[in-house]
């Protein structure tokens, strides 16, 4: 009560605070997993802040210039001011909403381990580290990882020929010249398309899910699922090719969506996701049949709750008995604050091409092990130390001879077909069904 009445007069400076202790209570309100998505219902309770039973998208607390690659203050173009004005204004409310875990994270930045002198170890000397990935791989191999949570980003599917974020120079912040946009993260933020949803069209008619095919990288996922080690992968990438490569829909959480449904972005009533894709890819905008405002693809933009499946999360960290984060800069919120919540005893395995999050710091903490330098080899290396190269390499070769045929179908069929047929092998065929149904949109 006390809280509440001191932040009623002192808005600015404690909402931080308040909302931390919100979090708290939203945590256990998490376990219970009351209802927390996307519904219209949903929408509606938006304005009764706090929210305690939902968690929005934000971008990382972390300042752009503690960010090594991203390399975007550099790039940003005049904003247009009276708009930016505006959102700058509504974000507040999200920021709020959004404050518990944002405070979480500068919380344990805050601690003694944080203190420590900041110096990412990005040197060829910090992959010679005994802290590496023959590390982790002797753990495998001798059977202690049988929960594997993978947490992964943008850097799985560059190999795939899709663009990350925040690579200097290939990334989209690097390249948004095409969109028209005054700031990188106005494609995603959920306020500036509803005033103009064409840069993210723009962007979309690229991103669907179709023209892309998995790559070893995936193919590695999938194997650690095969062989029953994998208990759920937590993605962030929206170009759906976790499904595609055969990673069953129960293995997986979207956190920021997919393509796979679509919605109106106001009211979320469902809309048919070949025929917003039909549209988008047309150059028209769809429009809900309920109030005719605009719709999208569910993908999760700032400003907008992750979806339920995402709550997971409080079951599957706390049974993790290895975590390993590949191809993300961590910079998103409340995604990037997952990777802190496995017990402090379980081994983290950071794969990237650099350093991130508490992986820049030195020491790192006891059990972290990293290995720096382009994924596709580093996972080509973990695979062979694992004794799995052969294995990939063979259901690539029968993924791909069911996937070529295919490419040119819909997206349904395409799907159906990657998932089911030569995998009968495969240890967990129980996930197909949801798979193959996940697909289906
Ligand atoms: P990001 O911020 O662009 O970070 C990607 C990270 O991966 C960076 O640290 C890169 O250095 C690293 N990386 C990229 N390529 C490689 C490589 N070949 N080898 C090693 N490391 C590499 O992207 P995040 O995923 O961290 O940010 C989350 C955003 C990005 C999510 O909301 C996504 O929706 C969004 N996104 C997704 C896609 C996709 O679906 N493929 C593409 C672009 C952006």
């Amino acid at each position: 009560m006390y809280i509440l009445f001191y932040t009623f007069f002192h808005p600015d400076q404690h909402v931080v605070a308040v909302c931390c202790l919100f979090r708290q209570k939203l945590n256990s309100v998490e376990t219970t997993g009351a209802g927390m998505n996307r519904s219209k219902s949903s929408a509606d309770k938006r304005s009764q802040w706090p929210a305690v039973t939902r968690l929005t998208r934000s971008s990382s607390s972390a300042q752009p210039s503690q960010c090594q690659d991203s390399g975007l203050e550099k790039q940003r173009k005049q904003p247009d001011v009276a708009l930016y004005q505006d959102l700058s204004q509504k974000s507040v409310r999200v920021r709020g909403q959004e404050g518990g875990l944002a405070s979480e994270a500068k919380q344990s930045k805050a601690s003694p381990a944080a203190s420590q002198p900041k110096s990412a170890p990005n040197g060829p000397s910090a992959t010679k580290s005994r802290r590496g990935l023959a590390s982790v791989a002797q753990l495998m191999k001798l059977g202690h990882c049988k929960n594997v949570v993978v947490v992964a980003g943008a850097g799985i599917s560059t190999a795939s020929g899709i663009p990350d974020f925040r690579t200097p120079g290939t990334g989209l912040y690097d390249n948004l010249d095409a969109y028209n946009i005054p700031y990188p993260e106005a494609i995603f933020n959920i306020d500036y398309f509803s005033n103009d949803p064409h840069p993210f069209f723009s962007l979309a008619k690229a991103l669907y899910p179709g023209s892309h095919k998995p790559n070893y990288i995936h193919y590695f996922i999938r194997m650690l699922h095969h062989k029953g080690l994998l208990l759920r992968m937590y993605t962030q990438n929206i170009d759906g090719l976790e499904k595609v490569c055969g990673i069953p829909d129960d293995k997986l959480v979207e956190a920021h969506g997919s393509f796979a449904t679509a919605s109106c972005h106001l009211c979320y009533t469902p809309y048919p996701s070949e025929d917003a894709k039909h549209a988008i890819m047309s150059g028209k905008v769809p429009t809900c049949t309920f109030c005719t405002a605009t719709v999208k693809p569910d993908v999760v933009f700032f400003g907008e709750d992750l979806p339920q499946k995402y709550f997971l999360h409080t079951q599957d960290f706390p049974k993790a008995d290895l975590l390993i984060i590949m191809g993300t800069s961590l910079q998103i919120e409340p995604f990037a604050s997952l990777v802190n919540t496995v017990r402090s005893t379980v081994p983290r395995l950071l794969l990237n091409r650099h350093a991130v999050g508490q992986f820049e710091r030195v020491p790192l903490r006891r059990g972290d092990h990293m290995e720096l330098g382009d994924l596709e080899n580093t996972i080509r290396r973990f695979a062979e130390m694992l004794g799995w190269n052969d294995d990939i390499e063979e259901l690539m070769k029968s993924q791909e001879q069911e996937f070529i045929p295919t490419m040119v179908s819909t997206i349904p069929s395409r799907r159906r077909t990657g998932i089911s047929g030569s995998e009968e092998s495969d240890s967990e065929t129980d996930s197909k069904c949801s798979a193959s149904s996940g697909a289906s949109n």
